[in-house]
């Protein structure tokens, strides 16, 4: 058994007096669960179910349970609290029908529909690691296509080397974005090349149901091999450009985010040890950070030519 230092823990302790969470914790060891306002807002599955085919790209670690991936994330728009996202987000209605602009270096721009963007896609069941800075880590059963398949539908140009993508700005539903958080709307952005890779999907649901506002409704991205941050939620702009895009973390904080935010267990971040995680509902940091989140042998090869220290 490993000797857990205090320092291992520290990162959590900022969040121990997150209430939800800690109740999780309490339901996921098995005691009794106090009936309590704060819990009550814990959302069920709500049972609208997606047909989906399992992926042979999926982990064969186990989930963690819907409470965990739907309870305690991030989602700045609807606060900074890892349990914000769950009280404040079912209100928010995503704009029906809900669309994607596609704008940029491509031959086939325009607005797209969530509906024709999903016409012909085969809906799979990808279960992923997902490691986010704070060094907490969870297994989440996302649903989804390969980006990959949008992106050769419309067609980027030679000049296309990178991806943006943004998520809705509108402070009268996303009251975070009343706040000077971060600057809004949030941006996020890929390399082509690793917005071509078959590990690389758009969500549009988690553990077979159509997604929770929450985990980025109804539309999400999920790169498994960087940090959690790089999943931009709520997209509704997909342009294609030259230049490398400046995404909202980088502009918060560039010596703690860099744009290419692989999951690297030797770079620690400015507040953070990197080298080990806490896979919920554990608190301790018992476990080794896997280079490239464990994803290694499918994308170590993108990044042969980078200095992935200077390249964080
Ligand atoms: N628009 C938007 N997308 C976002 C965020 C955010 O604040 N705003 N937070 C990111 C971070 S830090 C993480 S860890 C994941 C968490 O949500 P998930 O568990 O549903 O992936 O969403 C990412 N996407
Ligand atoms: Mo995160």
């Amino acid at each position: 058994m490993a000797t857990i230092r205090s320092s291992e823990i520290t990162d959590h302790r900022v969040y121990l007096n997150r209430r939800t969470f800690i109740q999780g914790l309490i339901a996921a060891g098995g005691a009794t669960l106090a009936a309590d306002a704060a819990w009550a807002q814990r959302p069920a599955a709500h049972g609208r179910r997606l047909t989906t085919i399992s992926s042979p790209l999926s982990t064969t670690e186990k989930p963690n349970t819907w409470e965990h991936v739907t309870t305690y994330n991030n989602f700045y728009e609807f606060g900074t609290d890892k349990s914000d996202p769950a009280t404040h987000s079912p209100k928010f209605k995503p704009v029906q029908p809900w669309t994607v602009a596609i704008e940029g270096e491509c031959a086939k721009p325009g607005t797209i529909t969530l509906e024709d963007l999903l016409k012909g896609e085969t809906l799979e069941d990808r279960v992923y690691r997902h490691r986010c800075v704070e060094a907490w880590s969870m297994v989440i059963p996302w649903v989804g296509f390969p980006l990959a398949n949008l992106i050769k539908k419309v067609q980027p140009t030679s000049k296309a080397k990178f991806v943006e993508f943004t998520t809705l700005l509108d402070p009268s539903q996303m009251p975070g974005q009343r706040e000077g958080v971060l600057e809004w709307p949030y941006v996020e952005g890929l390399r082509m090349d690793e917005a071509l890779h078959p590990l690389t999907i758009l969500a549009v649901g988690v553990y077979g149901e159509v997604l929770p506002n929450q985990n980025g409704a109804p539309l999400r991205l999920v790169v498994p091999w960087k940090y959690g941050f790089k999943g931009a939620k709520s997209i509704v702009r997909i342009r294609f450009v030259e230049r490398q895009p400046r995404t909202s973390w980088m502009i918060n904080w560039p010596a703690a985010y860099g744009f290419y935010s692989n999951v690297n267990p030797s770079v620690n971040h400015p507040r953070h040890s990197q080298s080990t995680e806490a896979r919920l509902p554990s608190l301790f940091r018992t476990m080794r950070t896997q280079m490239f989140n464990g994803y290694g042998e499918q994308v170590a090869s993108l990044y042969k030519d980078l200095d992935l220290r200077k390249n964080y």
